[in-house]
């Protein structure tokens, strides 16, 4: 009986651990410079190949934000960044994920962007902003993107 009432607490904490209302993050970066922000193609998988997105990734469990994104940038554009306020609400990217748009200011923005995982990069001005192919939570976001362009 012992163990099975061990094996239900631990069953408990799993499910504790999956609770109905929790959310996976996903964060990107809107890296402005000299009134531009950087856009990222995907190159994976193939269902979003070949369109853009704001560059970051999943917050791992225990990871603050800022620093999940701080790591993204680092292994997808070999760039150190600051990160600062959210641009924008987050957008739902499914039942239980949601996007949230950081702002992200370049350590150095002399040092050239490296991207690893996607095939272009490009800095577009507030007008260029519709340019791209954008993934569909992305461009929900381009007019919270443009008002930050202009602020700054
Ligand atoms: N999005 C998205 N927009 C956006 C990003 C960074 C991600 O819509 N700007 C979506 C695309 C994926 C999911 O969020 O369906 C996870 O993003 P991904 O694949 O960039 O996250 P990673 O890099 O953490 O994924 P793994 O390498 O697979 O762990």
């Amino acid at each position: 009986l012992r163990r099975r009432v061990l094996r239900g607490e631990q069953t408990l904490l799993g499910i504790a651990a999956l609770a109905a209302d929790e959310v996976q993050v996903v964060v990107a970066g809107a890296i402005v410079a000299g009134g531009r922000v950087l856009a990222a193609r995907r190159s994976a998988p193939a269902s979003l190949a070949g369109r853009w997105e704001l560059p970051g990734g999943k917050v791992d469990p225990g990871e603050s934000d800022a620093a999940a994104l701080t790591r993204e940038l680092r292994e997808e554009l070999g760039v150190e960044v600051e990160v600062g306020e959210q641009i924008g609400p987050d957008v739902a990217l499914g039942p239980r994920r949601v996007l949230r748009c950081l702002r992200a200011r370049l350590l150095d923005p002399t040092r050239p962007i490296e991207p690893t995982e996607h095939d272009q990069v490009r800095w577009l001005t507030a007008d260029e902003l519709d340019e791209p192919d954008w993934l569909d939570a992305d461009d929900e976001l381009l007019p919270h993107l443009r008002t930050a362009l202009a602020a700054r």
